[in-house]
């Protein structure tokens, strides 16, 4: 059985863009794959995070991944803290990079901007640690947004690199970027991506925000200067990014989207939008609400933990032999 490995940042609430471009991909691949999904938490904390916030958004991500149809007993969930081989071989990777490829990461660059000499350090070694978090576990397949595509990249590189040098050790992972909405774009600016830890709440629609809040989001959204719904990404981005969301929580066409709406205008298309968006998140948010207070959370993390320990550290065990480390 192949695997597959991806990873989200408990660095805010998901959004709507996470789940479309990642999170929704994850589910009927545990039908067919080994599957090991993380929350990362060491990836979060490149940038400054509050110690009771941190806490919670782990949480609430755990929860969320349960909630969307992740099952326990077919994947394996885990927190990237509690299985130290992720830092160790993280370290090893940082050792393997050249800094002249970290720093044209566009993630490193769109993330330090107008940060002057405070530029986190962590930021630039963000990298190599997600190469080690696929590569512990002989991974396959990444699924993940289009944003990941050229780390994914650089992992390959690593791995090929460190290959080169210490023999046959890791397996190259292959992106799989989803089809349609692997990047859903801010709702204030068609330009930008949908970001969770984006300043302005009114870019994103969150997984846990009410109705009357994502229908008061949609209403707000940035349309384009014409006023006909018709999917049109370069001169119509905002419009085509909201038919985008339109399509994939409906199911319909964006064709059908626009006959459904011609001579109607924006105001028709988004009251139904935010009808479908609330419907998407309903059963999820039900189901969030009952494993958030619950202790089987833990024990689900627990277990999660404990296999992907001893995966993860059979791997580094051979990557330190390798290299003269382990003896
Ligand atoms: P942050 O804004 O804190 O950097 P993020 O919202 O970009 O975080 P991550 O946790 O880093 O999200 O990403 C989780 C997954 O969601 C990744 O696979 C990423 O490619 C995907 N993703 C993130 N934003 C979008 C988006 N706007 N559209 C589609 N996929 C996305
Ligand atoms: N860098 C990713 C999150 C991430 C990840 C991973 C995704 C960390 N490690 C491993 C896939 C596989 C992001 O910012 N979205």
């Amino acid at each position: 059985m192949k695997t597959i490995f991806s990873g989200i940042q408990p660095s805010g609430i998901m959004t709507l863009g996470n789940y479309l471009g990642a999170m929704k991909h994850f589910v009927p691949l545990q039908d067919e794959y080994n599957c090991f999904y993380c929350i990362v938490d060491q990836h979060a904390i490149t940038v400054p995070q509050e110690p009771a916030v941190l806490r919670e958004n782990i949480r609430r991500l755990a929860a969320l991944y349960l909630a969307v149809g992740l099952d326990p007993n077919k994947m394996t969930l885990f927190v990237q803290s509690e299985v130290p081989a992720h830092a160790k071989l993280g370290w090893i990777m940082l050792c393997t990079s050249y800094l002249g490829e970290l720093e044209r990461m566009t993630q490193f660059k769109d993330k330090s901007d107008g940060r002057g000499e405070s530029i986190p350090a962590g930021l630039l070694a963000y990298p190599p640690l997600m190469a080690a978090d696929i590569l512990l576990y002989g991974t396959d397949y990444v699924p993940v947004g289009e944003d990941q595509k050229q780390h994914l990249e650089l992992t390959r590189d690593l791995a090929q690199r460190f290959n080169n040098r210490y023999g046959d050790i890791f397996t190259i992972p292959e992106v799989r970027l989803p089809e349609a909405g692997a990047r859903i774009m801010s709702l204030t600016d068609g330009t930008k991506k949908m970001s969770k830890s984006d300043p302005n709440q009114g870019s994103f629609i969150s997984m846990l925000d009410d109705p009357a809040t994502i229908t008061k989001k949609i209403k707000r959204a940035q349309t384009d200067s014409d006023s006909s719904v018709r999917y049109d990404k370069a001169e119509k981005p905002a419009v085509s990014n909201l038919m985008t969301i339109y399509s994939l929580c409906s199911g319909k066409s964006l064709q059908e989207i626009e006959a459904m709406y011609e001579g109607k205008g924006y105001g028709a298309f988004k009251t139904d939008l935010a009808e479908i968006v609330v419907e998407t998140l309903r059963p999820i948010q039900e189901r969030y609400e009952q494993l958030f207070h619950s202790s089987e959370l833990d024990d689900i993390l627990s277990a999660g933990a404990k296999k992907a320990n001893a995966v993860a550290n059979e791997m580094l065990h051979k990557v330190e032999k390798a290299m003269g480390m382990a003896r």
